[in-house]
C-alpha cells in the first residue's frame, strides 16, 4: 500500500454521503488498473465457464447474461490491490469511523436480460431488479460528532462506462437513515421515480455507499456488457460475509500493512477515529 496521508472526503463529499447515503468518486482508478481488473475478472469468468473451479471463488449465475463472482482477493494481484486501495481505504475508514477489515469482494459481469422486453423496459425511467440493504439505520449506523457512520460500507467500481441504458446501480437516496419498514420505502419510491437515482459512470469511477442505503442492480437496456467490482468493509471485530473467508496462509504471505485489513486481526481492539 502506498502513502494514504491526506486522503479524505472533501466537506462537500462528506455532506453528500450524510444526506444521501452515498457519494460518487470520479476517476479513482487509472486505465492500467481498470485493464488489469477487467482482465482478471474475464479470466475468472472464462475458467468457471469452462467447468473448472477456482477455490475459494464462488459464483452464482443469474442466467447466461449474468454472473456474480465472490471471494476474489486470492485470485489476482489486481483484485487484492483494489480491496486495499490507498485512495479508498481512508475514505471507508472515515465513514465507518475507525479501522476496517474486508468483509467481502464480489464482481458482476452482466448484459441485457434477453427474457426482458426492451419496449417494456423503456416505459419506466428506472428498472431496479431487486432493492435491498445490508444493514439498517438504528443498529447498523451511528452518529458521532454530528457525522453519520455505518458499520457496513461498500466501494463499487465501474469497470465499463455506464450510460443511462447500461444498468447503473439504482438507489433510494436518503433511505440510509430511515427506520420505515423497507417494503414501504421501496413501494413509495417506486410510485414516484423522482425519489430514485440511477448511477451514470465512466470506467474507473467508484461509488462509496452505506449498506443501510437501499440499492439494487438495474436492468440493462443496451447491448453493452457491464462489469463491476465491489469491496465491502466493516469494523475489525466483525466477520466476513459467509464464503468470503480468506486463507490464513495467503494472509501470512501479504505485506504486513495489508494483513490487518484482510484478516480483521484488530478484532475487538477496534481503533476508532474518535
Ligand atoms: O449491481 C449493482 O449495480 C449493485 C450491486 C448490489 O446490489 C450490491 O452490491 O449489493
Amino acid at each position: 500500500m502506498t502513502d494514504q496521508a491526506g486522503v479524505q472526503l472533501t466537506p462537500s463529499q462528506r455532506l453528500h454521503f450524510d444526506i444521501y447515503g452515498f457519494v460518487m468518486l470520479r476517476g479513482v482508478l487509472n486505465p492500467d488498473e481498470i485493464a488489469r481488473l477487467n482482465q482478471a475478472l474475464q479470466s475468472a469468468k472464462a475458467t468457471i465457464e469452462s467447468g473448472a473451479e477456482i477455490p475459494p471463488i464462488y459464483f452464482n449465475r443469474g442466467g447466461d447474461h449474468h454472473i456474480l463472482l465472490g471471494n476474489l482477493v486470492q485470485y489476482d494481484q489486481a483484485l487484492l490491490d483494489y480491496a486495499v486501495h490507498p485512495k479508498l481505504v481512508p475514505l471507508v475508514e472515515e465513514v465507518v469511523g475507525g479501522k476496517i477489515r474486508l468483509e467481502e469482494t464480489e464482481a458482476i459481469i452482466n448484459r441485457r436480460n434477453p427474457a426482458k422486453d426492451r419496449a417494456e423496459l423503456a416505459k419506466r425511467r428506472y428498472n431496479p431488479t431487486g432493492f435491498h440493504s445490508g444493514t439498517k439505520h438504528g443498529w447498523g449506523t451511528y452518529i458521532e460528532q454530528d457525522k453519520f457512520h455505518c458499520i457496513f460500507v461498500k466501494t463499487l467500481v465501474y469497470l465499463t462506462d455506464v450510460g443511462p441504458d447500461d444498468g447503473g446501480t439504482s438507489l433510494i437516496p436518503g433511505s440510509h437513515r430511515l427506520t420505515w419498514p423497507q417494503n414501504r420505502i421501496i413501494k413509495a419510491a417506486m410510485a414516484d421515480d423522482g425519489l430514485l437515482y440511477q448511477v451514470k459512470a465512466k470506467a474507473g469511477d467508484v461509488i462509496l455507499f452505506a449498506e443501510s442505503l437501499i440499492h439494487s442492480t438495474t436492468e440493462i437496456r443496451s447491448d453493452n456488457e457491464r462489469i463491476i467490482l465491489i469491496a465491502g468493509y466493516t469494523p475489525t471485530m466483525f466477520q466476513p460475509w459467509p464464503g468470503n473467508e480468506v486463507d490464513p496462509d495467503f494472509i501470512d504471505s501479504l505485506p504486513e500493512d495489508i494483513q490487518p485489513i484482510i484478516s480483521g486481526s484488530g478484532s475487538w481492539h477496534w481503533e476508532r477515529n474518535y
